[in-house]
């Protein structure tokens, strides 16, 4: 046994409870080496001495490359728990905790690993529509003008405080509202719109005003018509919160640059010098060294309460059901979890999720952020869809180590995306091949996470370019008569209608072939089997089912007849994801 390899940490991703009553407890183990894994546990406090001991078989519930993680549930036990592992290989048992190996696991209880209290306070808890959401990602500036129509022409606007605003594309609130029917004609619940606030430029991230919306979009009338019609149709909104920097024609940063040090806003911002030299680079921090962004102090308990402000004034407003919150990872713990108050106060299952393009865990322990912007997803599907180069092993094994790195009900919330209006568009990424897009949009869809599509990925958009993947949306092709859109629309529908896809538990199936991908999807109710040919020739598979089991198919078409040859063995085509519900 590698005893080196083996990992637990109490109070972690290791051990957890998701709704107050549940624990999980996990276990990780080099790979392949243990042989049998075993919780031991009790009451902690309980008044007998020695103290009973239960045993519970862990399960293996997958692997990364170099890792077993096992996992096992305590259910209604005692809210006080003291637990060791029992480790079997071929030669050996050893009894784990406090950190250490021992040869027999007699000693006080105090000893053990302990579980101090199962406190509901610190459940990690994610709103439950979250579960079951699919976004669509609106960048207003590209989407549309007015009914499923983009001016392509920019505009010229002065805001309430006199700066100018700009547009490229002439985008407006307006217009989602009226091509709403073509997101509820998709399948998609839950709107995330990028900037919408008074800005000076065409993107919005450099905030003048945070309590009015931009001219060129619209009015605060209109953001509130949006949310209202929105609800109407079941989607949720949620606002893109820009609070690790302002504008430079932020009423505070302008009080800075005209009365320097004496200004009373001097420490609403990071390391001025003065005098304050509004130039390229700045001498103060900002966003990337860009000047027109200067860094809000969100260690300064006014700007704090400031942007509370904000984040609780537009739930209130106009009843949005969450915040992406951009470069979180620039702005200090204790705001978040200030912000997260704030808004879970008035609005408790809203939903925020942080731009944190690498491992976020830090931000994801329940008292921060309930998601964040899953880019790790978007890299490995580029890796093994894409550009091939990885092979399915070491995808299934990648996809692990991500799934680990959280506890359960935030992998579940995590906000996978192929792309962003920050980087290249998938469909460019693959070259153009829409068939490796349209793998990636099955995977996404039948992988646990919610899935998050960019406006005008299912109309077939490309682009490698700031400028060409932010284009509008090419409304003249009709986009919901095209057959990306179609595909889509009806993996959402099956996507709504199992709830094996939203909630499940994930499985990896290991068959023959290596350039083909299964899993399954599992509730206590209902199994899916979820199968994908990840090459550019027809595959046969033989898919290891325990007993004879009755198969239905889900997709591509479910009136379609699977060729199973000798009951289990299953054809696809290159390029081709089937859904099959195992009865
Ligand atoms: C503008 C121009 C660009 C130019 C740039 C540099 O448009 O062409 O290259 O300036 O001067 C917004 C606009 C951008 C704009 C930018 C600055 O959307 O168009 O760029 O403001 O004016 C990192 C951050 C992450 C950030 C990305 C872009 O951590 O927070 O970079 N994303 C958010 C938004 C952006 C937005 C801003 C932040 C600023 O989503 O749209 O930009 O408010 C790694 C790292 C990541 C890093 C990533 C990309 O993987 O882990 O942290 O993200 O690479 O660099």
């Amino acid at each position: 046994m590698l005893k080196e390899a083996i990992l637990h940490i109490p109070d972690s991703n290791y051990a957890f409870t998701a709704d107050g009553k549940t624990v999980v407890i996990r276990l990780r183990t080099k790979k392949g080496d243990v042989v049998r894994c075993t919780l031991c546990y009790g009451d902690r406090v309980c008044p007998e001495e020695p103290a009973p001991v239960k045993a519970k078989p862990m399960r293996l519930i997958g692997s990364d490359s170099l890792f077993d993680y096992y996992e096992c549930k305590l259910t209604a036990c005692c809210t006080r728990i003291f637990y060791y592992f029992t480790l079997e290989d071929k030669g050996e048992t050893t009894y784990y905790y406090s950190n250490e190996f021992h040869v027999s696991p007699k000693c006080g209880r105090t000893e053990y690993y302990q579980f101090a209290y199962v406190r509901r306070e610190d459940a990690v808890h994610v709103p439950s529509w979250v579960n079951s959401a699919i976004i669509y990602q609106i960048f207003p500036d590209s989407f549309a003008t007015e009914r499923r129509h983009i001016s392509g022409k920019g505009l010229r606007k002065t805001d309430k405080t006199g700066s100018v605003c700009i547009s490229r594309n002439g985008g407006t609130l307006k217009g989602i509202i009226e091509s709403l029917d073509y997101l509820v004609t998709l399948g998609a619940n839950c709107i995330y719109l990028n900037p919408i606030f008074s800005a000076s430029s065409y993107h919005k991230y450099d905030t003048t005003d945070y309590f009015s919306i931009d001219p060129c979009f619209g009015t605060e009338e209109d953001l509130k018509l949006l949310v209202s019609e929105c609800h109407k149709n079941k989607i949720r909104v949620i606002l893109d919160g820009v609070f690790n920097h302002c504008g430079s024609h932020f009423f505070a940063f302008q009080d800075v640059l005209a009365n320097g040090r004496a200004s009373r806003y001097a420490d609403w911002f990071y390391r001025l010098e003065f005098p304050v030299r509004y130039e390229t680079p700045p001498n103060y921090e900002a966003f990337a060294y860009v000047r027109e962004m200067p860094k809000l102090n969100t260690g300064n308990p006014e700007v704090a309460e400031y942007l509370c402000r904000v984040g609780k004034y537009w739930i209130q407003t106009a009843d949005i059901d969450g915040w992406r919150l951009d470069v979180a990872n620039e702005i200090n713990h204790g705001f978040w979890r200030r912000f997260r108050e704030t808004i879970k106060a008035v609005k408790p299952d809203a939903f925020l999720v942080g731009e944190i393009w690498e491992d976020a865990s830090q931000w994801l322990q329940g008292d921060q952020f309930d998601s964040s912007m899953n880019y790790g997803f978007s890299v490995l599907c580029r890796d093994f869809f894409a550009n091939r180069s990885i092979t399915t092993e070491e995808f299934d094994q990648k996809l692990h180590a991500m799934l680990f790195r959280y506890k359960t009900p935030i992998a579940y919330a995590q906000m996978n995306l192929l792309d962003s209006h920050d980087v290249p568009r998938f469909l460019s990424v693959c070259n153009g091949n829409v068939k490796k897009l349209r793998l990636a949009l099955f995977f996404m869809m039948t992988f646990l996470g919610v899935p998050s599509i960019l406006y005008g990925d299912e109309a077939e958009i490309d682009g490698v370019t700031e400028e060409d993947y932010r284009k509008p949306m090419p409304w003249e092709n009709q986009p919901e008569k095209g057959k990306l859109f179609q595909f889509i629309q009806k993996l959402i529908m099956i996507r709504k209608q199992h709830e094996a896809m939203t909630c499940g538990e994930f499985r990896t199936v290991p068959v023959n072939e290596p350039e083909v991908y299964a899993f399954f999807r599992k509730t206590g109710k209902e199994k899916l089997l979820i199968v994908l040919n990840n090459s550019d020739t027809e595959k046969t598979v033989r898919i290891p089912f325990e007993a004879p089991e009755t198969i239905r198919r889900l997709f591509p078409d479910p009136k379609t007849k699977d060729q199973w040859k000798g009951g289990e063995f299953l054809s696809l085509d290159a390029m081709e994801g089937k859904i099959l519900q195992i009865q």
